[in-house]
């Protein structure tokens, strides 16, 4: 079938809407129709060539929501009609990583996923014959797009699509991160640096642990209203400081945090987050990607000091057993996602939206199909 797409057909180079063809789905797939999509910074950073992954011509976007168009041979956890969220961390159920209980990294489709291709090692989009390359596993910017049936959750079809979409990636990833990687508990004390849809899923995740002190960092000021309103109690301007912010931190919080999260992607930021955690326990979780040839330092004391650094994809969320249930608790009005979505718009003005976040203007743009 044919479908309206915006391509990535280089590094750097603004997308470009086209109309490309979609095979059907094959055995184990299934071909959806993408209702909306966010933007990611994930997505920016691939388009920008410093993805080591980053492959080109390929149909970006990664933060959708869909309704089944069509599934393919032996599909039978998925029916036509069905309304699902992809999944860029798949979930098998039975690999060494899914069968681990000790990660959401699934290695089922790992290697092919990486590399653009359907698990057969294959594209389903195509434009003029020639093959346009996946991105993700999931391709959400594109009217319809083809996926692995273990890497589409299903969910509640009362949940707006044009809302949860924003569960595929940015908010339960900063809620995860919180919730699941580092376990929060209450009255504990957490730093978060970057306030995009990241890093105020992360306060998010903070103030329903019941944090007792959420410090949020960002260079931009614009951002500290929404924070307070989600639950930051202490905004910071690292730039309105003559010292490190890592010391200011540390002098306003009787010695460091309990938990920080990374959620920029800047490495020197990274070492601030983990420096600023408090000798003994304090544990700096990294979600913010670098781009290839980066590399994160400290010096060893501040582990052999108990500092832990660990990071987390997708906040250690099992996409197809447990997002679910966020769309369940976000029906339940647990948490709100339209404070996130500060601009819609249609597939036209995708570009624009890559501006807007740039320029820091937006938290999460979403595409209307
Ligand atoms: P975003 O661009 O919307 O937000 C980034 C924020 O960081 C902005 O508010 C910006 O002003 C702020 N910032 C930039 N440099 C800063 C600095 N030096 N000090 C303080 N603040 C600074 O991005 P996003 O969509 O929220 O994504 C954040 C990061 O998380 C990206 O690197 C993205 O690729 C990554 N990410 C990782 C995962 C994962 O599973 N690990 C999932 C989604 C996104
Ligand atoms: N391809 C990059 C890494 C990109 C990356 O770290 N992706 C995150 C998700 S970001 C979502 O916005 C992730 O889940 N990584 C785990 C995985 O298996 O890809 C690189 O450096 O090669
Ligand atoms: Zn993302």
């Amino acid at each position: 079938m044919k479908s309206r797409a915006a391509v990535a057909w280089g590094p750097g180079k603004p997308l470009s809407i086209e109309e490309v063809d979609v095979m059907p789905p094959q055995a184990g797939e299934v071909r959806i129709r993408v209702i909306a999509s966010g933007v990611c910074h994930t997505d920016a950073f691939t388009l920008s060539g410093d993805d080591p992954e980053g492959i080109f011509p390929a149909i970006l976007g990664h933060e959708g929501g869909g309704i089944v168009e069509s599934v393919g041979e032996g599909v039978t956890s998925v029916a036509v009609g069905d309304h699902v969220i992809p999944l860029y961390t798949p979930e098998c159920g039975e690999c060494k990583f899914c069968t681990s209980g000790k990660t959401n990294l699934c290695g089922r489709i790992r290697d092919t996923q990486g590399k653009g291709l359907m698990p057969d090692g294959t594209t389903r989009f195509s434009k003029d014959g020639e093959p346009i390359y996946h991105y993700m596993g999931c391709s959400t910017f594109s009217e319809y797009t083809v996926l692995p049936e273990i890497s589409l959750a299903k969910v509640n079809k009362r949940a707006p699509l044009e809302e949860v979409c924003l569960l595929g990636c940015g908010v339960t990833t900063g809620m995860g991160a919180v919730m699941n990687t580092a376990k929060v508990e209450e009255g504990a004390t957490v730093a978060v640096f970057g306030l995009g849809g990241i890093g105020l899923s992360a306060v998010i995740g903070a103030a329903m642990a019941r944090a007792g002190r959420i410090i949020a960092i960002d260079l931009n000021e614009s951002k500290f209203d929404l924070a307070r309103h989600l639950g930051a109690t202490d905004c910071i301007n690292p730039k309105k400081y003559e010292k490190p912010i890592q010391e200011v931190i540390v002098d306003l919080t009787d010695g460091g945090v309990d938990y920080s999260f990374e959620c920029i992607g800047n490495v020197d930021v990274m070492r601030s987050a983990l420096e600023c955690c408090h000798k003994g326990w304090g544990e700096s979780v990294i979600i913010g990607v670098a781009g290839a040839g980066q590399e994160i330092s400290t010096r060893p004391f501040q582990l052999v000091t108990g500092r832990v650094w660990k990071g987390t994809a997708f906040g250690g969320v099992k996409g197809r057993s447990e997002l679910p249930d966020y769309v369940e608790r976000y029906l339940a009005g647990e948490f709100k996602l339209n404070d996130f979505i500060t601009h819609t718009m249609g597939l036209d003005g995708i570009n624009h939206a890559f501006d807007l976040m740039h320029s820091g203007e937006s938290i999460r743009s979403v595409i209307h199909f």
